[in-house]
């Protein structure tokens, strides 16, 4: 039985991805969620300095996509052949562009830009993008791509409540349905209910 770490901070943001893929493995890790004051201390010793790192048998993994493809490929939930692989890539790598957006926002340090930005964005940037992805969903009958359930999936619904406080959009499930699909494909698993419903709570 390897041992497996999972180390990011006490939210889901861009590690519950990768906690909701191992629930689904079925496999135990210790869920590392590091206190804000124990970081410095700690980040000297990541990869890039940053969070969330899997560590299984003291061997690092980092950046938060590579990793849930990583699990992705272990548990059977990436592509059939390269052109699906090369998808679920492509539509993974769209769903992060929102993220990117909206967290160039939220981490705008400037607060006179930052809503500036924001009251562009959400007029100019945001519907188009978000009506893309809601194209992509229905095509893909509620699975980000390949029409089926991919590691892609597990990201997006992990990150979701992330993405919609970046972007302001509380109710951002009912204006598009088809973002619930592709959550509920992930949450209704048994093995990812059971972690989820006893993980610590947190808002995103
Ligand atoms: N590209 C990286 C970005 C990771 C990232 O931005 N991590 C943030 C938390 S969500 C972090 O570690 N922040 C603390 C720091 O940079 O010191 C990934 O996807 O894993």
């Amino acid at each position: 039985m390897p041992k497996v770490i999972f180390h990011y901070f006490n939210g889901k943001g861009m590690g519950e991805g990768a906690r909701l893929l191992l629930a689904y493995g079925r496999q135990e890790f210790e869920d590392h969620r590091v206190p804000f004051e124990e970081w410095s201390a700690l980040k000297p010793s990541t990869p890039f300095g940053q969070l969330p790192v899997l560590e299984i048998d003291g061997k690092q993994y980092a950046q938060s996509i590579a990793i849930v493809r990583y699990l992705g490929r272990k548990y059977g939930l990436n592509g059939q052949d390269i052109e699906e692989d090369f998808e679920i890539d492509q539509n993974m790598e769209f769903v992060n562009d929102i993220r990117a957006k909206a967290a160039s926002v939220q981490y705008e340090a400037d607060a006179v830009l930052k809503e500036k930005k924001h009251e562009d964005y959400s007029k100019n940037v945001y519907p188009v993008m978000l009506n893309k992805l809601d194209e992509i969903i229905k095509k893909n009958i509620g699975h980000i791509a390949a029409g089926k359930l991919t590691w892609a999936d597990f990201m997006f619904a992990g990150m979701f409540n992330y993405l919609k406080f970046m972007l302001r959009i509380p109710d951002l499930e009912k204006k598009y349905p088809s973002f619930q699909q592709v959550i509920d494909a992930v949450y209704t698993i048994p093995q990812v209910k059971t972690y989820s419903d006893n993980a610590p709570k947190t808002e995103m």
